[in-house]
């Protein structure tokens, strides 16, 4: 893990400095009025990585969804401790999802996007929003239960060919998921073998792609502010602005969900006092704020639950596992209020059907979000798409994306352990060790 944690540190690092030198580089630009050479030599990398997220969403979705479904069969095992844990995860993901779009319809940051940058974003992705039109288009004409016929693809290659028709792959690779649950071990494996390879040479590309970042994030904060800046600079603090709003929507829904939700179920299901779980926790969550990365995070996880809170291996071996593979509540959450941000920004109103839509494929999102830096962008593509938002609307948040993804990584691990401990209090399985010794432990640590 040391290895993957120093290298996730540095690539946070350079994200971050390549969104500063993107900023320096766009005022400079506008004021010398490079906005031709920015956009025939600078922009085109911002493009490029776009198409890059665009491109691995689908394998992503259908490698890891598939294999989040298939991996419940030890469900049947565990029935009791399984049911229970997924309708704990599944609740809190789609709590964390009410919580999200509470607050950015509430806070409306989207609204706060210039007027200039709203123009320019709309004709920046001209080609999506006619998808849009077309869509929204053909709602008028089709039948009010249309929206359920639209899951159904009736051949999964045509609707594999469009990052258009997400919905369509969600729904084929959860039947798929469902269909291996179904089979006997030996029948499932070598399809489970060929995608758990798939899904290993996906996240690697993942790790590819985004060692890319930095020069995507440069290149596309610069043309945001070059573009912007030939107006008045003002609009430049606008749009900051309103970026500064929706990372302050993310991190305050982050934070009520694990106040509300997470401290709320511990104190409903367990006695152990809140003190005691945070420093059972604290390392669990540097770990994962430094690193993005759920996976990386698990072993600590596990270790910090079983010796420092007392869930026992039985539930802790199970439990954590599959939530860093199912259960992204952050992530949930993140996308959430970004969808809707990216539709404000872009002057578009999401509705109530389509804010049901976004509680359905966050949830579903998140079980298939691969627990690794990044993952929850790339998989924003299947919620934005599910919207008829342009997907290509992504390039508005990246600069900032690195780090909510920090935070809300945070917020992943933290629902995985306070679910551990809950499920094991409620099976009888919760002994914390005496709490003098978990303080005198990290006094002396
Ligand atoms: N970084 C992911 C994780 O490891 C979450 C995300 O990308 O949203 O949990």
């Amino acid at each position: 893990m040391a290895d993957s944690e120093a290298w996730y540190k540095k690539s946070h690092w350079q994200i971050i400095i390549g969104m500063l030198l993107g900023l320096v580089y766009g005022l400079i630009a506008a004021a010398a009025g490079w906005s031709k050479f920015t956009n025939d030599w600078v922009a085109p990398f911002g493009v490029i990585f776009i198409n890059s997220l665009q491109l691995i969403a689908i394998p992503l979705v259908v490698a890891s969804l598939v294999l989040g479904v298939a991996s419940l069969s030890d469900l049947k095992k565990l029935s009791r401790i399984g049911s229970k844990t997924m309708g704990i995860y599944i609740g809190t993901t789609a709590i964390a999802v009410v919580i999200g779009l509470v607050i950015v319809n509430v806070l409306q940051p989207g609204l706060q996007v210039p007027e200039a940058a709203r123009t320019q974003l709309q004709e920046q992705f001209a080609g999506d929003v006619s998808a849009k039109e077309e869509i929204a288009a053909d709602v008028q004409t089709r039948g009010p239960l249309q929206i359920l016929i639209d899951i159904v693809p009736s051949n999964f290659f045509s609707a594999a060919s469009s990052n258009r028709n997400m919905l369509q792959i969600v729904f084929v690779s959860l039947m798929v998921g469902i269909g291996l649950i179904q089979l006997e071990k030996a029948q499932a494996k070598p399809m489970i073998d060929v995608l758990e390879s798939l899904n290993h040479v996906v996240i690697r590309l993942v790790d590819l792609i985004m060692l890319f970042a930095p020069i995507g994030v440069f290149s596309l904060i610069a043309r945001t502010i070059t573009d912007l800046a030939g107006d008045d600079f003002s609009q430049i603090l606008q749009l900051l602005t309103a970026l500064g709003f929706y990372c302050i929507s993310v991190v305050l829904g982050l934070t009520l969900h694990v106040c509300i939700t997470y401290f709320g179920l511990l104190k409903l299901v367990t006695k152990m006092p809140i003190k005691t779980f945070l420093q059972g926790i604290a390392p669990v969550q540097l770990v994962a704020f430094s690193t993005s990365s759920s996976g990386a995070t698990l072993p600590l996880t596990m270790e910090r639950c079983e010796e420092k809170l007392g869930v026992s291996e039985e539930v802790s071996s199970f439990v954590i596992p599959l939530g860093a593979t199912i259960n992204m509540d952050g992530t949930a959450l993140y996308q959430a209020v970004a969808a809707v941000f990216i539709a404000q920004s872009m002057g578009m109103d999401v509705g109530l059907t389509g804010q049901l839509t976004i509680v359905l494929t966050a949830v579903l999102a998140s079980i298939g979000t691969a627990a690794v830096p990044g993952a929850g962008i790339i998989m924003l593509v299947i919620i934005l798409q599910s919207i008829g938002v342009p997907s290509s609307g992504i390039a508005l948040i990246l600069g900032v994306d690195r780090i909510l993804d920090m935070l809300r990584t945070v917020t992943n691990v933290t629902g995985d352990a306070s679910v551990a401990v809950s499920i094991a209090s409620m099976e009888g399985q919760l002994n914390p060790p005496n709490l003098s010794e978990v303080t005198d432990h990290i006094r002396t640590h």
